[in-house]
């Protein structure tokens, strides 16, 4: 699934994808079927366990669709499990510095590169790939990618390009608000300087760039001329409840002249 997207990405399209948050694996596979390259499975801010995260994983998979998976914070114990999943990509919140950056992928790369602990399972198709190859470059087999959330990130950027290993850079726009003082504003002009600066840093570094975008249109192309390859546009949650109070308004207006409440 990741070969799809690479290809994509090789030819210089953008891909795109949506954020699951809820529990049943049949939502990751619905949003495969509506044609997502990606989806960013969240256990950071939501009650999706491991057993959901690998069965969300299943659903992907069972179409075209990568499954990345946000892990809840960038500490190698809660990684490792996910890796042995074997998961399209780790998306690690909350990067500030290189070292943040090293860490997460050490805990991607077996000794002697980095510290993963092994017991891969579904990662190597429970045995059925060559188990030898997979401890020698299976980090190839995933991206690493860290999120670009808060100001110290963007200060230290210079540095964490040096960091090798990390395929993707993915802005959160909303915490990286909160971090200059105007949480959930991502018009402030503070802001929007900063993702400007990202996306500069990411061009001089030839770095692959993605960010929580939304699918507003204007916006969408703010974030396309910044360099954004990568599209999260929106998710489960929203998409359900956007699509479910248009049908309760169509059908109150449209047969008995009520208006919205
Ligand atoms: C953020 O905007 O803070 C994110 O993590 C993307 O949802
Ligand atoms: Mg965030």
């Amino acid at each position: 699934m990741l070969n799809h997207i690479r290809e994509k990405i090789g030819k210089g399209e953008p891909v795109f994808g949506a954020a699951v948050t809820m529990l049943d694996a049949g939502v990751s596979e619905m949003l495969g079927c509506a044609g997502f390259d990606f989806l960013w499975i969240d256990m950071e801010h939501t009650a999706i366990t491991k057993a959901h995260a690998l069965a969300h994983l299943m659903g992907a998979s069972s179409g075209r669709t990568a499954g990345f998976v946000r892990v809840p914070w960038n500490d190698p114990v809660l990684v490792k499990p996910v890796l042995d999943m074997g998961p399209d990509g780790v998306i690690f919140p909350f990067i500030r510095s290189a070292e943040d950056a090293r860490l997460a992928v050490s805990a991607c790369e077996y000794p002697p590169k980095g510290i993963r602990g092994c017991g891969p399972r579904r990662a190597v198709r429970y045995g059925a790939d060559d188990v030898m190859a997979y401890l020698r470059d299976g980090s190839r087999s995933f991206w690493k990618i860290i999120q670009i959330e808060h100001v110290d990130c963007v200060r230290n950027l210079d540095a964490i390009a040096q960091v090798p290993g990390v395929d993707c850079w993915m802005i959160g726009p909303t915490d990286l608000s909160g971090s200059v003082g105007c949480l959930g504003d991502e018009n402030a002009p503070e802001v929007q300087r900063l993702l400007d600066e990202i996306g500069a840093k990411a061009a001089q570094h030839r770095v692959l760039l993605g960010a929580f975008t939304g699918d507003d249109p204007a916006t969408l192309q703010r974030w396309k001329a910044r360099g954004v390859k990568v599209f999260t546009l929106g998710g489960d949650g929203g998409y359900l409840m956007s699509a479910a109070r248009a049908s309760l308004q169509q059908a109150r207006r449209s047969v008995w002249g009520i208006g919205q409440r």
